[in-house]
């Protein structure tokens, strides 16, 4: 069977509601399965934005955004978030335990299923370093875990649901480098026949993408891989030197 997870933006351009100039102009791409799209830009570009316009936080003003040839418009919102995880830029933890917060998208996993995703996300060391493992408490908006262990208990939960379509959104920025590479390098070999679309700040983490969107002021400026857009993009060149 083919593939499923195509996502493509056509010509799309996004006002925040009340708001004069639009945040977005433009913006036109697409991603397929099996394949990582990177999103790069200074703060403000309008990274965050674009990614909340798949699982319809906002709808655009003019365009379209389609998933697998079908415009999300035309999409349930149960079964656009049943395909498509979003990790947020702050990732969101609720009271309860690790468990209700990694079931939060898919409430029948299995425990394997969830071991299985912390293990990918390298959050199984921290689970287990306690005796109430899955059951240990996590307090409302997570404040007794550290940023980084947010992140990766909010990556794990993205992949116990098995989406066709992953969005991170920044979500590997305070993981240390190592940590970092461990993780994409463990992701890709669960992620193969999903489509992968990772906005980041440091380019190490999207090198090795297939495709890099950089983003400037609302526009895609440049794009290419990682060793074009060296050649070709001083957008990517300073954020290189930074
Ligand atoms: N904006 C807005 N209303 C919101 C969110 C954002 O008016 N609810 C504006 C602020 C910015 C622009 O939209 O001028 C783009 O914001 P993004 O959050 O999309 O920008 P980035 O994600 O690229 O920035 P960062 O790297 O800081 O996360
Ligand atoms: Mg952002």
């Amino acid at each position: 069977a083919e593939k499923k997870g195509r996502v493509e933006f056509r010509d799309v351009t996004f006002k925040y509601p009340g708001a004069e100039a639009p945040v977005l102009s433009n913006i036109s791409f697409t991603a397929e399965p099996g394949k990582t799209l990177a999103i790069i830009g200074s703060t403000g570009a309008g990274k965050t934005t674009l990614v909340s316009l798949l699982p319809r936080l906002y709808d655009v003003a003019s365009g379209e955004v389609l998933l697998d040839g079908v415009p999300v418009t035309e999409m349930d919102s149960s079964e656009i978030t049943s395909r498509v995880s979003a990790v947020p830029q702050k990732p969101y933890l609720f009271s309860g335990t690790i468990e209700h917060n990694l079931r939060f998208g898919k409430p029948d996993a299995t425990d394997e299923e969830l071991w299985e995703a912390l293990e990918t996300a390298q959050a199984k060391g921290f689970v287990e370093e306690k005796s109430s493992g899955l059951n240990r408490r996590i307090a409302q908006g997570g404040t007794n875990v550290s940023g980084g262990q947010r992140q990766r208990l909010s990556i794990a939960r993205a992949l116990v649901t098995k989406p066709n379509v992953y969005l991170f959104d920044d979500s590997f920025s305070a993981l240390d480098v190592a940590t970092d590479a461990r993780l994409r390098k463990a992701l890709k070999g669960k992620t193969k026949d999903a489509t992968v679309i990772i906005v980041a700040q440091r380019v190490s983490t999207i090198a090795d993408a297939d495709e890099i969107l950089v983003l400037d002021n609302g526009r895609i400026v440049d794009r290419g891989t990682h060793d074009e857009l060296l050649e070709t993009s001083p957008t990517y060149q300073e954020i290189v030197e930074s």
